[in-house]
């Protein structure tokens, strides 16, 4: 069965396979389901689909018991056959309504965006969420440069009041305070997690500095 978004989701996870080993890939989507990542995604670049195919069919299992929905990053025809519960797209990654057609309609598509403008067309062309950045330089996605904190208050009000928006790229429990007081309300998190000495427990204190900040009548900037 599809596991829907929940409808305040904080915290999105990506097991990416530059960083978690397949043999590691159950052990920390437990950990990262247990610390609070409302979302899985399994990224896995420059791997060859049956690897792709072998992880996510042991993370689907993982995801579906805890109601955390398993998004799988590009490839549209394979999560269609693996029954994942929605696929991200970045920029070059083709239109939507392609995806669409070959996942099924009532699934989750995320689009990557870089700039106010393109997460406004992903809003417009009807994604389910959009990750914004990347905030800052990252060895995860080497080569594209930090976007930087002021945009997201325009962002988070023109689209993060419409869909779920979710501010990535380099954000660490450090500067996680900064991110907030910036206006974000949601991130995406990958190497800060799936390097920690305890991958629960970083996602556990990441989880509740989001939920505590932006809390229904806290004191959100
Ligand atoms: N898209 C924009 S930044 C990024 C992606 C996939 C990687 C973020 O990784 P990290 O390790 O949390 O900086
Ligand atoms: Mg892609």
């Amino acid at each position: 069965m599809l596991a829907p978004m929940n409808s305040d989701p904080k915290l999105y996870a990506i097991l990416d396979l530059g960083y978690t080993p397949e043999s590691a890939a159950a052990d920390s989507a437990k950990s990262l389901i247990e610390g609070g990542a409302d979302l899985l995604q399994l990224r896995a670049k420059n791997h060859d689909p049956a690897t792709i195919r072998r992880v996510a069919e042991i993370l689907i299992p993982l995801c579906r018991a805890a109601g955390v929905p398993f998004i799988l990053n590009d490839y549209p025809t394979l999560a269609a056959e693996l029954g994942a519960d929605g696929v991200h797209l970045g920029q070059d990654d083709g239109l939507l309504a392609a995806a669409r057609e070959i996942i099924g309609p009532d699934k989750i598509f995320g689009r990557s965006t870089h700039s106010l403008d393109q997460a406004c067309a992903a809003l417009s062309e009807g994604f389910d969420y959009i990750g914004f950045g990347p905030l800052f330089p990252t060895p995860t996605k080497a080569g594209r440069p930090g976007i930087g904190l002021s945009d997201i208050a325009a962002m988070e009000r023109e689209v993060g009041s419409k869909i779920p928006a979710f501010c990535i790229g380099g954000i660490k429990r450090a500067n996680l305070p900064q991110v907030l007081a910036a206006g974000a309300r949601r991130v995406v998190v990958v190497s800060e997690l799936l390097l920690a000495e305890n991958v629960r427990e970083a996602a556990a204190e990441m989880k509740v500095s989001l939920l505590a900040w932006t809390a229904p009548g806290a004191d959100v900037k």
